[in-house]
């Protein structure tokens, strides 16, 4: 090569990284990130997936002016294997111990981590979780509910946490922020445990006629603002929130973590406690639908996701932010207390037209909705590529150009050119689904294809519906999901070069230990 030629490479070279660096800088390649994830919500729960019983105006707007998916997932059915794969890319079959965590429940992800988080931290993006966590805290003994909370979303990449430690209907009531249960009495400190801790304990059972929602399973240990939970607790009283408040807070401390990095790109996990029990929304929201207190909390969430919207409006960021809109697990009626949930439903359809829900691997325990936006940038529309919540790490990532290290996120696929619907750009062609922890029962989905995998232990998590309650499990059923998006019909018979291809494809899946391409 010539001197004047090398010359010319570098002086070209050099430009180019200016260029993109520049671009990256100060550009719109490095959008604020806004994840807000529902809990419990189905695909039929929203007005823009069909719903006619009530009107969700804000995420109605949200999929207008963005990308709709018909065929957006979340990884498991149930909250705590979704939020594991979500956070870390990985599976959560593949670790033992991410099924749902009890109230006492360590770090379910271990310190340094690499997680959605902490790619983005290292890029140079502030990092937040607000809302509900139910990963775990602490170490190996569990939560020092009175200490310090470690290690906890801190450690593995959020610059700050404000959380519901748990679930709203696992004891303690009380919020995490960063490393504290705040406004906690050292005079009256929380212990939180799995036995009454004295026989005059008030609780679900011996005070029942006391609650202003009644339960239906389970959830009948310690009372705290006329609700019985699952798990006792005593003391720290100061510290104890009131359900009714939780989405005000949430948003309270969105507005404030947005607004404090409006100069800076963030990343912020907003992590509704809506819709799951106990519903029980803002007193503004209640009796407003006539789908009752499980109406009322999506409308709530919609609330939650019309105050992000309007604040990054008002700090003129919304070209400038990408919103994914995604829910965690798929509905459930009853899921423990009386709410009436199941009585007034109508012809609502929580699941849309697919079958099963939470903690089912049929569609309707995993398909729910997920929509993108992203002004200026994503052309609205509807998308059919299949993608998940799984991906948002590779596809995050990618976008702010981090690159992941090779023993991070396994099963995370750079969808992002399906995300921001871009022309030609594909999404998975296959995507695993389980139901809660280590059950073993699993599906796949490749193309239009489905495979179930129920091993015989796990026979019982079939028990979707009643008419299923007692029928004998078979350990592999096989569907069409463009002939039979129901699910009803198990053709495996029919087709078994299919069901057997579907079948090694999982297997090799599972003993793979990794899926995410690109990688030796
Ligand atoms: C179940 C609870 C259910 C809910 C679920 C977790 C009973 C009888 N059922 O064990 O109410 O809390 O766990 O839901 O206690 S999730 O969305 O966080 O995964
Ligand atoms: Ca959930």
């Amino acid at each position: 090569m010539t001197i004047s030629r090398a010359v010319l490479l570098v002086a070209t070279t050099s430009l180019l990284c200016l260029t993109s660096h520049s671009l990256f800088a100060i550009g719109p390649e490095r959008p604020n990130l806004i994840v807000v994830m529902a809990d419990d919500l189905g695909y039929g729960d929203l007005s823009c997936y069909g719903a006619h019983a009530l009107k969700t105006p804000n995420i109605d707007r949200l999929a207008e002016n963005g990308l709709r998916f018909t065929n957006g997932y979340c990884s498991a059915s149930t909250c705590t294997p979704t939020r594991y794969s979500f956070l870390t890319g990985t599976y959560a079959f593949r670790k033992k111990g991410t099924g749902i965590a009890p109230p006492n429940s360590p770090a379910i992800i271990p310190e340094r981590t690499e997680t959605i988080a902490s790619l983005l931290k290292r890029a140079g993006y502030r990092t937040a979780v607000i809302g509900k966590w139910h990963l775990g805290l602490g170490g190996p003994a569990g939560p020092d509910w009175n200490g310090e909370l470690k290690p906890g979303p801190l450690e593995i990449g959020f610059d700050t946490c404000f959380l519901l430690p748990t679930t709203n209907d696992r004891v303690p009531q009380v919020y995490v922020h960063d490393h504290r249960v705040p406004n906690l009495d050292p005079a009256d400190p929380l212990w939180v445990g799995n036995e009454k801790p004295s026989p005059d304990h008030p609780t679900g059972l011996t005070h029942r006629d006391t609650l202003k929602m009644d339960w239906s399973h389970g959830h009948n240990s310690t009372i705290h603002n006329g609700i019985s939970r699952i798990g006792f607790y005593t003391g720290g009283h100061a510290a104890r929130f009131r359900d009714e408040d939780l989405a005000d807070k949430w948003v309270e401390k969105s507005v404030e973590f947005i607004e404090q990095h409006q100069q800076e790109p963030f990343f912020l996990f907003f992590s509704s406690h809506d819709i799951h029990v106990p519903r029980m929304p803002h007193e503004r929201f209640q009796g407003k639908t006539k789908l009752g207190f499980r109406g009322d909390a999506i409308l709530e969430l919609d609330w939650c996701v019309g105050q992000l919207m309007e604040t990054v409006d008002r700090l003129k960021l919304t070209e400038k932010t990408l919103i994914v809109f995604c829910s965690d697990n798929g509905p459930v009626l009853d899921d423990g207390y009386k709410d009436g949930a199941l009585e007034k439903i109508g012809d609502h359809r929580a699941a849309g037209p697919f079958r099963g829900g939470k903690y089912s691997v049929y569609e309707g325990g995993t398909r729910t909705p997920m929509i993108t936006h992203w002004k200026g940038r994503i052309t609205p529309g509807v998308s059919d590529e299949v993608v998940c919540t799984i991906d948002l790490a590779a596809s995050l990532s990618a976008l702010v150009g981090e690159s992941i290290p090779p023993k991070a996120c396994l099963d995370s696929y750079n969808l992002l050119g399906a995300l921001l619907g871009e022309d030609g750009a594909r999404g998975r062609d296959h995507l695993v689904q389980q139901d809660n922890g280590n059950t073993g029962t699993l599906a796949i989905r490749v193309g239009d294809w489905k495979l179930h995998h129920y091993p015989r232990k796990s026979a019982r998590h079939l028990i979707v519906e009643k008419e299923l309650a007692n029928a004998k499990v078979p350990e592999f059923l096989l569907y069409n999901l463009a002939e039979d998006p129901g699910e009803k019909k198990n053709v495996i018979q029919e087709f078994p070069e299919i069901a057997e291809r579907l079948k090694s494809q999982l297997i090799g899946i599972v003993k793979d230990g990794r899926t995410r391409p690109g990688l030796n």
